[in-house]
C-alpha cells in the first residue's frame, strides 16, 4: 500500500525538494521528506522554471523501504504566489520563475545604508507584489549605521500608501517585538538586494536558527556569509513561518503590461480617475492628475521616478515582439 500524505515546501532544488508533513511539529528536529517530481507536474517547462516552489501545499508519496524520501504526486491550489521573469542576460523570451506561495505577506528589506537605500528595487518590488495580488510591507533595516539614512520620511511615505513599514536594526535589535508581532500566523518571505541584513533578522528574531549560508570568499578582509537558496523557516518565538531568499539584483515584473502599471502604484490608482484622460499613462499628457500631485508634493518623486523607470522595461501588449 502507497502512503498518500500531505504537506508544506520549505526549500526547493532542482531534483529534491524538502516537505514537512502535515501534522508535525515544526519544531520538532528533523521531520523533513526528501521529495522529487513526479514527471507529470514537470510538464510545461518551457514557460515556466520552479513547477513547486516553497509556500506550496502538496500531496506526495513516501518511497517504501526508502529513508524520510518521497514523490510529489500533486500541487495544491495556491492562494497567491509570487513570480518574476527568470534573470538572464540573453535576450531571448524569459521563463517564469516563482519565488514563494501562498503568502500572507512578502517583505520588501532595504538597508539605510551600506548597500545604500536602492528606491526602485524597493518599488518594483512593491509593483510586482500588487501585481499578483500579494500584499507586501516594508523593512527598513540598519538604523544604527552612522551614514544611515533618515527613516522618517521613508516610514511616512510608504505608510502613507497603505504598506505596513517597520524601522529595525538586527544588530542593535531594534524594533524586532512589532516585526515578530507582524509576522505571527502562516507565511511571510523576506526579499531583497543581497547584503541588506534579510538573514541577519531572522537570526535576531530566533536567536539559535540555523540558517543555510555559504562562504563566498573575503571581501575587503571581512568573511562575507550569503544566502544561496530560498528556505522557510518556523520561529516558535514568532509563531510563524518566514523565508529567507538569497539576494537578487533583478525583479521584473512578471506577465505585466505598460496600461497595468500605474494600478500598481496604490497613489496612482487613486488618482487616476482624476486624469483628463481615461487611458492616461501619466507621463505628460495634459491634465494628469498624477503630474500634478508630483508637481504640488502630494505625490513622491521618488516614487514617480520609479513609475516611469519600470514603465520603459515593460511591454506595450502581447505582441509587443522587442522584448
Ligand atoms: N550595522 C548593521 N549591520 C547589519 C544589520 N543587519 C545586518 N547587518 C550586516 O550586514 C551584512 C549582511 O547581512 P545578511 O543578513 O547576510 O544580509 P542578507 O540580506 O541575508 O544577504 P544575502 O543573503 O546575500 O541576500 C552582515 O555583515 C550583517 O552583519 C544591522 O541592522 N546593522
Ligand atoms: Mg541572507
Ligand atoms: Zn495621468
Amino acid at each position: 500500500m502507497t502512503e498518500i500524505r500531505s504537506g508544506l515546501v520549505v526549500q526547493h532544488g532542482a531534483t529534491r525538494n524538502l516537505v514537512l508533513p502535515d501534522g508535525t511539529d515544526p519544531g520538532q528536529g528533523d521531520q523533513h521528506y526528501s521529495c522529487v517530481l513526479r514527471g507529470k507536474l514537470r510538464q510545461g517547462r518551457r514557460e515556466r522554471v520552479r513547477p513547486v516552489v516553497i509556500g506550496d501545499r502538496v500531496r506526495f508519496t513516501v518511497i517504501q523501504g526508502s529513508e524520510r524520501q518521497g514523490a510529489i504526486e500533486e500541487i495544491l491550489p495556491r492562494r497567491n504566489a509570487i513570480s518574476r521573469p527568470q534573470p538572464s542576460g540573453g535576450q531571448h523570451r524569459k521563463l517564469e520563475q516563482a519565488v514563494v506561495a501562498n503568502l500572507d505577506r512578502l517583505w520588501v528589506v532595504v538597508s539605510l545604508a551600506q548597500p545604500p537605500l536602492n528606491r526602485r528595487f524597493l518599488d518594483r518590488i512593491l509593483a510586482a507584489a500588487a501585481h499578483q495580488s500579494v500584499d507586501a510591507g516594508v523593512l527598513l533595516n540598519k538604523i544604527d549605521l552612522a551614514d544611515a539614512a533618515d527613516p522618517q520620511p521613508l516610514l511616512s511615505t510608504y505608510a502613507a500608501l497603505g504598506y505596513p513599514v517597520h524601522v529595525l536594526s538586527a544588530i542593535a535589535r531594534d524594533g524586532l517585538d512589532g516585526l515578530g508581532a507582524a509576522l505571527e500566523g502562516s507565511i511571510h518571505a523576506f526579499v531583497g538586494l543581497s547584503g541588506v541584513g534579510k538573514s541577519s533578522l531572522l537570526r535576531a528574531l530566533q536567536p539559535g536558527l540555523e540558517l543555510r549560508v555559504a562562504e563566498v570568499g573575503e571581501r575587503h578582509g571581512h568573511g562575507r556569509h550569503t544566502t544561496t537558496a530560498s528556505r522557510l523557516f518556523w520561529l516558535p518565538e514568532v509563531g510563524g513561518w518566514v523565508a529567507d531568499t538569497p539576494g537578487m539584483r533583478e525583479f521584473g515584473l512578471w506577465g505585466a503590461f505598460q496600461r497595468e502599471l500605474s494600478d500598481c502604484f496604490p497613489e496612482m490608482l487613486e488618482l487616476a480617475p482624476d486624469c483628463r484622460f481615461r487611458d492616461c499613462m501619466h507621463r505628460r499628457e495634459p491634465g494628469c492628475a498624477v503630474i500634478a500631485a508630483m508637481e504640488d508634493g502630494t505625490v513622491d518623486e521618488e516614487r514617480y521616478a520609479s513609475y516611469r523607470a519600470l514603465l520603459t522595461e515593460l511591454p506595450v501588449d502581447e505582441f509587443d515582439q522587442r522584448r
